[in-house]
């Protein structure tokens, strides 16, 4: 239609747009010291250009009738908006010269805003990713999630300790969030259930709910880069149902009823800040449930408007699907829709179910498995737990029965319900025997989903499990954080990489370009002289941008081992002291991470980098080869920054244990070179690099898996190296905290008497001796820009739109929107 007659806007009328909502949103006439309203008549200003579109995409998917994809995922880390909205819509250059001529430089007003911080770490951001990469291929898709009030906890140190305070992201108003009254949701839980007997013989299920929650959905809209997409993420907030509650406690007292009113706006409060470990809180599963609920209803009023009764359909128009089991209750909402509120059948609704979820295993760790306590279930969901037991039933007695007849043991072992002192619903297990496809997010992780942790499904079921690999957006990862590379990129690669990520390979021919190196390597200078500005202003540290920038950045996690590091730091140390003329390039060690609150060991490895940090940074002998600096609050806004700055990335988890991994994506992508075991994407890294381009060390799942076996006794490691013993009785003494023998020896004890679950210790002597080799390398600068220029120019196989297009392929069957 008028698009694409539609002239690209001019500076000029950009500022027009600004001025206009700086004077007539924001009355704020006087703006030359108030770069908040600038930020937020920038962003309206923006919006404009995104409503249109988002008006057109609307009317292109319901022209079309296309079939789309309905995410659900209990976390969105977004990050900030306007940098990527601009960049997706071809603005940018065009905004950065109006705000100059308001007087401001855009990057300042950038520093404005808050990141969206709808998630705690791989598993939102990587839904963020996926958001952008929809809208790009122009696929009809909608992102389901909460509107969390508070996001993930913003992170500060009090003496080295990790101290959280809320995050107050909308506390002013949110400029990338529209209200939709229209499209709000009543949502019944608790209550009972009755059984009416029909005339017929049959019986009818009524629940009869105790409470009724309302969910507002917010907007957000997310703009494709260089496409004609807008699609929206559509976020969940919980309020009291006035017509509800206020009535029944109308009756008692005013004051009753304002608290109904807190009980029900609890639900979409907070976002649970644990990682990878499940609390089993009552309160969590009923936001997983309000959630759920909302957004089924949601999807069929989308079908309806369509197709109105007639459900012949709506698998053809729809497919769900599932990140994690974190959702898992839709398919149980779904089949109690279908039944009680549309007179489907079982079967009729169970083929239905079959065929619409899908679900993506994001871990292999048990404390990650959800399970939830079956009394708990009944309590809040009567009716759902029915219908739970009647697909457990006919799941055990037709699949599992005919497969393993008679067999007791398989029964037990794979049955939703978990038999014991407490009953307990396995989610995943729901999960897989509903869903048509189930993928894991990286080849080693998929194959061990197969093998360890779903074998007989995956006997039963065969080709239902298969792999998708985790990808990231080259627009946020590359083109927006990365501007002097991108601009360098630019020069040598014809086609629009950002788009079409694989294009970057052409800068392989380029890797021993001697002023090709020069420039790439300049580059990465530019990038570490300014991370060491951001250092020195939130750490108080000074670093040299010409050490290596060695980078770990990620949720705190023992699996992930960032007391590796560490412990290799200390050995560093230990060298340096013994010999000051130890031949070591200088380095910046740069941590990034947030524990979970009630995470113990977590934050006492945080405790104790800081406190070592003060003292190696502070220790003139060692001649500043060594430098810790532990960023506070790390982020989306601080990984943006420190990416485009490292020099090497730490991806060193224990073997079988992280299932992908995407910010080793993110740091190769922007030249750094990987140090890391074989887990995860780390393998396939090291595919599309080849072994000269990473360092790969330790053992591999095969060898973790036979040290089990064997049995495993970290005290051997311990006393065969005299290093690493030296270190650990660092910690477990007072060198590090004189007169208070013991304050860091969490860590030790874990590593000792705890049993080394992860193994650091096996992997110490390996991990330091491929760092020896890193440092040789980086010795000689050609060698080391090779390997950092190829290091970016192998990364197409890892933009998050591969990653879609695989999805589509495989388990979505979408055709984009023309
Ligand atoms: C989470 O961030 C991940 C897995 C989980 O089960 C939960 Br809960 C949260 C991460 C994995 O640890 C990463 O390896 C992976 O790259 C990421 O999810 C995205 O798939």
């Amino acid at each position: 239609m008028a698009t694409a007659t539609k002239k690209p806007l001019t500076a000029a009328q950009f500022k027009t747009k600004v001025l206009h909502h700086l004077n007539f949103t924001s009355s704020e006439v006087d703006f030359q010291d108030n770069p908040t309203a600038v930020l937020r008549a920038v962003c309206l200003a923006v919006n404009e250009v995104v409503y249109e579109k988002l008006k057109e995409t609307n009317a292109a998917h319901t022209d079309q009738k296309s079939r789309s994809v309905n995410y659900l995922s209990l976390e969105y880390l977004m990050g900030r908006m306007l940098s990527n909205n601009l960049h997706n819509l071809n603005l940018f250059e065009v905004a950065n010269k109006a705000v100059a001529d308001l007087g401001f430089e855009l990057e300042d007003i950038f520093e404005e805003g808050h990141d969206l911080a709808l998630g705690n770490g791989g598993l939102g951001r990587l839904a963020a990713c996926f958001l952008d990469s929809l809208a790009t291929l122009d696929y009809n898709a909608v992102g389901y999630g909460i509107h969390y009030e508070h996001g993930l906890f913003e992170q500060q140190f009090h003496q080295g300790r990790q101290i959280e305070t809320p995050d107050e992201w909308r506390e002013y108003g949110n400029p990338w969030e529209v209200c939709r009254p229209e499209a709000v949701q009543e949502i019944p839980l608790f209550g009972s259930v009755e059984t009416q007997a029909q005339v017929d013989g049959s019986v009818k299920k009524i629940w009869h709910p105790g409470q009724i929650i309302k969910g507002v959905p917010w907007d957000v809209p997310i703009v494709g880069y260089n496409s004609k997409t807008v699609n929206v993420l559509r976020l969940w907030e919980s309020r009291a149902c006035s017509h509800f509650d206020w009535d029944q406690f109308n009756a008692g007292s005013y004051q009753d009823a304002h608290s109904a009113q807190n009980q029900a706006e609890t639900i979409s409060k907070v976002l649970y800040p644990n990682d990878e470990t499940e609390a089993g809180k009552e309160l969590r599963f009923i936001q997983q449930y309000f959630f759920c609920a909302c957004s089924i209803k949601d999807i069929i009023k989308r079908y309806q408007k369509q197709y109105a009764d007639d459900w012949s359909e709506f698998a053809n128009q729809v497919v769900i699907q599932l990140n994690d089991t974190h959702p898992t209750i839709a398919i149980l909402e779904l089949m109690r829709t279908l039944m009680d509120d549309y007179d489907f059948s079982w079967d009729n609704a169970w083929a239905m179910c079959r065929k619409v979820f899908a679900y993506t295993n994001h871990t292999l760790l048990p404390e990650a498995l959800e399970k939830w306590a079956v009394s708990m279930f009944e309590r809040v969901l009567p009716r759902h737990l029915e219908i739970l037991y009647t697909i457990n039933e006919q799941f055990l007695n037709n699949d599992v029965a005919r497969m393993w007849p008679g067999d007791v043991q398989m029964r037990a072992q794979l049955s939703i319900i978990e038999e014991g002192q407490q009953k307990m619903v396995r989610m995943a297990h729901l999960c897989v025997v509903t869903s048509f496809k189930v993928n894991g997010v990286a080849q080693i992780h998929s194959d061990l989903v197969q093998s360890d942790l779903f074998p007989e499904f995956n006997a039963l079921y065969p080709g239902k499990l298969t792999n998708v690999t985790n990808g990231v957006t080259p627009r946020r990862w590359l083109k927006a954080c990365n501007p002097k590379l991108s601009k360098l990129l630019d020069t040598v690669v014809k086609t629009d990489w950002a788009k079409d990520l694989s294009s970057l390979d052409a800068v392989s021919e380029y890797a021993d370009d001697a002023k090709f190196q020069k420039k790439f390597m300049d580059i990465k200078h530019e990038n570490k002289v300014k991370l060491a500005g951001e250092i020195k202003s939130l750490t108080g540290v000074d670093v040299s941008a010409d050490a290596i920038f060695d980078v770990q950045i990620k949720r705190l996690h023992e699996y992930k081992r960032q007391h590796l590091n560490f412990l290799h730091i200390l050995g560093l140390y230990h060298r340096l002291l013994e010999n000051p003329d130890y031949d070591m390039q200088p380095r910046v060690f740069i941590f990034g991470a947030k524990a979970a609150p009630g995470y113990y060991l977590a934050k006492e490895i945080i405790y104790a980098i800081n406190k070592v940090a003060e003292r190696i940074n502070n220790d003139d002998r060692i001649q500043g080869k060594l430098k810790i600096v532990f960023m506070p609050n790390y982020r989306v806004t601080l990984a943006e920054k420190i990416i485009p700055a490292a020099d090497v990335s730490e991806q060193i988890s224990t073997a079988g244990k992280e299932a992908s991994g995407t910010g080793n994506m993110k740091l190769a992508l922007n030249g750094a070179v990987t140090i890391g075991t074989l887990d995860g994407a780390n393998v396939e890294i090291a595919e599309e690099v080849g072994d000269d381009n990473i360092f790969i060390f330790g053992n591999t799942v095969d060898q973790i898996k036979v040290m089990q076996v064997e049995g495993y006794n970290p005290w051997d490691f311990y006393h065969a190296d005299q290093e690493l013993k030296a270190v650990i009785d660092w910690l477990r003494g007072d060198f590090f905290t004189p007169g208070k023998p013991g304050e860091l020896s969490a860590i030790a004890h874990s590593l000792l008497e705890g049993g080394d679950p992860y193994r650091v210790l096996a992997d110490y002597a390996d991990y330091a001796k491929a760092q020896q080799a890193l440092d040789e390398a980086y010795k000689d600068s050609k060698r080391w820009a090779r390997m950092a220029i190829l290091n970016t120019a192998k990364m197409g196989k890892f933009t998050s739109d591969r990653s879609i297009q695989d999805y589509v392929n495989n388990i979505w069957k979408l055709t984009p929107i023309k």
